[in-house]
């Protein structure tokens, strides 16, 4: 291990705004290094012989290469290598996050055959960066052009595959619907949504004989590195991959991608440590962003607004080369109680990038459909929105037919509407009015699922009193330095700013994905046993060992608090550092995972950390475990320009036992400002010739600034829930950014009658 790889320190935030336990308002430790510059990027790491790759992507939405003429860039100054698909070494293909295996044949990561506008065909390598980007230009490419199909609005993409693994039904809805005395019935729309993170894709891989180092941003360093050793055939353990830091990643930094691949080719190729920096036009097509959706809701109800048939029927976009299912019925079936639902769904392929993962996939666009049709229920019934979802609430999982760990929407809506005066509300659409603005007032409900991996923390307590806590989970920011810290240290019996946390690097302990909102219960879980275990060492040192003071005391008889033991039986108060100088020792090291006992081999491990086979889903078990929330809105529309903007946001969520609500509240709302983005601001437009993203840069595709977001006040509804999890806590990262964009659709529809039903919301569709 070279110190070069090893995280900048961390270090300390202040604790002075709260106290430093689990449950108080910590700020974050990584704070201070991520503002002052100490804290290490990815790419800013520069290994002796760095050279420098650039990517050129296809121009053509289908059809294949013909000739590429590399002649120019060959002979340009300072290159190195020109990868082209039949120049760059071959790979195996690697298996899935579901531990099945990849396609037949090789993987290629550079391709001749087009199936998107973008799609990787060329790498060059330089000395420079410059050299890299100036010889890129010189290659010429012929192809052979084929028809594309840009989107599933092209009647040539057909009704798509039906997916029935997202299919749920229950009852007899069809029969149920025809005979409901109120009907309705919509269909509403969202469209591709990318992910932007702040800080681009990119890597640094070096290669030592077989041994690679790839220095990276990752949600998944374990799940990634076997990605890369299965690539290049190589051992597991041959594979570091180092993302202490990472500056956001929404879902899009799980998974090795095609340009990581072309990295740790050229670097193997060439034998010199290789940087890759995507452009940011380049990141709209290397990975793909949740695709679009479109649902078609139909609800039957009683006279009195109870539900009695759900039918839904919906479909996404995917790419003409892999299938990505955005679960459409996953908040449908789940939020309200209905004796017949039936939900079916399919994905229809066209010339794109495969689409992925962004927060909260499924359970978003899912919340638009559902959350908007219940509000159009409302309407056509005559009843209050908030009173609508209450009359409906669903007092056991209606899919699952389980009962709630903890479900505390009935307090999100008391505490949200008192919070935002909802009894002030006139219900007739166009009836507030503040000057030419339209007001609008709407409301909306999200969930999140408690998902649930085991995972494995190394907690060490240090001759110097201090603690260090490892694993190779991440923090992009949620928050996970912090709340192990604090985690460690009241179980320990330290204070807060005397334990070290290391994340982010495959040679530290495993942890599963940094995705579906589970690494904070997970970890927590997992360095909370550790911590435990370490404590106990240590006092039954001190009553074990002839030369400490507290010899022959019963071990429960003894104290840890704020590094000092001690006993009420009196005697000697000793700090943790004194009693390991008196007893000689350097350190005590203490592994623990939260696998089962049963099952908890290496191998179980490999696959636990590096799959997703081992997720457990929301309502494995006696419960059905989800977080949940709701969202009101205040929108006001200029009358003249139909422009909108959210003046007012009052959030009541159940996320369990907070860690820290500081940064829980963070979370929460970074999902609703990103809620509010995808409302009004966020839409990939997609040129219907060749499927040209064409606002694929941060000039065009719009997201939300300080200036579109009011103050969001959210409310802790939450009670801790230990059938969801070790300490009580249940997931946030996903679920604030749930229900936001229907709260703000049906708030303009409240301001000025008109159902915006496909996203975003813009001027041009309410004049
Ligand atoms: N937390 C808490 N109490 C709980 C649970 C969580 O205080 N009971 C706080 C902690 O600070 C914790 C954070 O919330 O670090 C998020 O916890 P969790 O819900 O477990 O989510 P993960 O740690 O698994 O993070 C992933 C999640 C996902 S899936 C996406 S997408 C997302 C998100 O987090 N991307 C983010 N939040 C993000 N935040 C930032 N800044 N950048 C991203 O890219
Ligand atoms: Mo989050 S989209 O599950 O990484």
């Amino acid at each position: 291990m070279t110190t070069d790889i090893l995280p900048a320190k961390v270090k300390r935030g202040d604790a002075s705004d709260g106290g430093a336990s689990l449950g108080s308002r910590l700020s974050r430790i990584d704070g201070p290094a991520k503002i002052t510059g100490a804290a290490r990027y990815a790419l800013e790491h520069h290994p002796e012989g760095l050279c420098h790759a650039v990517i050129v992507q296809s121009t053509i939405g289908a059809g294949r290469i013909g000739v590429i003429d590399t002649a120019a860039a060959d002979a340009a100054p300072g290159v190195l290598m020109v990868l082209t698909p039949d120049r760059i070494m071959p790979l195996k293909s690697a298996t899935t996050w579901l531990d099945t295996p990849g396609p037949d044949g090789p993987y290629l990561p550079l391709t001749n055959m087009i199936n998107f506008v973008g799609q990787h065909v060329a790498a060059v390598v330089a000395e420079t960066f410059e050299q890299a980007t100036a010889a890129a230009a010189l290659i010429k490419i012929y192809y052979e052009e084929t028809d594309a199909i840009a989107t599933y609005d092209d009647p040539r993409s057909g009704e798509g595959m039906a997916l029935d693994h997202l299919a749920v039904s229950w009852g007899e809805a069809e029969e149920a619907l025809a005979e409901a005395p109120v009907r309705i019935e919509a269909t509403y729309r969202t469209p591709r949504e990318y992910n932007v993170p702040i800080e681009p894709h990119g890597l640094v891989a070096q290669w030592n004989g077989d041994k690679l180092t790839v220095w990276e941003p990752s949600q998944w360093i374990n799940g990634m590195s076997r990605t890369y050793a299965e690539w290049f055939g190589v051992p597991y353990e041959n594979v570091r991959l180092v993302s202490p830091f990472i500056g956001g990643g929404f879902g899009s930094k799980a998974f090795a991608l095609a340009h990581g691949a072309i990295a740790a080719c050229a670097a193997k190729m060439l034998d010199r440590p290789v940087k890759l920096a995507l452009t940011r036009p380049q990141t709209f097509t290397a990975f793909g962003g949740r695709p679009a959706t479109r649902q078609t809701l139909r609800l039957g109800a009683t006279e009195e607004g109870r539900l009695v048939s759900i039918v839904q029927t919906g479909a996404n976009e995917t790419s003409r080369d892999g299938v990505w299912g955005e679960p459409l019925a996953s908040v449908t079936a789940l939020m309200y109680a209905t004796p017949h639902l039936a939900a079916r769904q399919t994905v229809v392929p066209v010339n794109t990038v495969l689409p992925s993962a962004l927060r909260a996939p499924g359970e978003n666009p899912s919340a638009f459909g559902i959350e908007c049709a219940i509000d159009e229920l409302s309407y056509e019934v005559g009843i209050d929105p908030v009173a609508i979802r209450l009359l409906n609430y669903a007092e056991e999982d209606p899919h699952a037919k389980k009962p709630w760990s903890t479900r505390q929407l009935r307090e999100a809506y008391e505490a949200g509407a008192k919070a935002f005066g909802w009894e002030k509300r006139t219900s007739e659409p166009r009836s507030m009015r503040d000057g030419h603005h339209l007001i609008g007032w709407g409301v909306a409900a999200g969930t999140y699922p408690v998902r649930r991996t085991a995972g494995e923390a190394m907690v060490r307590l240090f001759a110097d009193g201090r603690a260090e806590v490892a694993s190779s989970g991440i923090d992009m920011g949620q928050g996970t330095y912090t709340i192990l810290a604090q985690t460690a240290a009241d179980a320990i019996g330290l204070p807060v700013d005397q334990v070290e946390v290391k994340l982010g690097d495959s040679a530290l302990p495993g942890a599963p994905v940094a995705g579906g909102s589970q690494l904070a219960n997970l970890m927590t879980g997992a360095v909370h046993k550790a911590a435990l275990a370490a404590r106990d060492e240590l006092i039954g040192l001190a009553i074990g060992d002839p030369n400490s003071p507290f010899r022959a005391l019963q071990a429960n008889t003894l104290s840890v608090a704020d590094g000092v033991i001690s006993s009420p039986r009196g005697g000697e108060e000793v700090s943790i550092a004194e009693l390991m100088h008196r007893l000689g020792r350097d350190k005590i090291e203490v592994l623990r995972d939260t696998l089962p006992e049963t099952n908890n081999s290496a191998a179980e491990k490999h696959r636990t950390y590096t799959t997703i086979t081992r997720m457990r889903s929301p309502t494995e078990g006696d419960y059905s475990l989800h977080a949940w929330c709701v969202h009101f809105i205040e929108v006001r529309v200029d009358e003249d320009f139909g422009t909108v903007r959210v003046s007012r946001v009052v959030s009541a969520l159940d996320s369990g036992r907070l860690y820290n609500p500081k940064l829980a509240e963070s979370q929460w709302k970074g999902g609703i400002i990103m809620g509010i983005g995808q409302a009004l601001l966020e839409e990939g437009l997609v040129d219907r010739r060749k499927g040209r993203v064409i606002n694929n840069n941060l000039g065009d595709y719009l997201i939300a600034t300080n200036a579109d977001i009011p103050d969001i006040e959210v409310i802790s509804v939450g009670v801790p829930d230990f059938h969801a999890s070790v300490l009580g806590g249940k997931a946030v990262g996903e679920l604030g950014i749930v229900g936001v964009a229907p709260a703000i659709a049906n708030a303009v529809y409240h301001a000025t009658g008109k159902r915006i039903r496909d996203l975003p919301i813009t001027l041009e569709k309410l004049i």
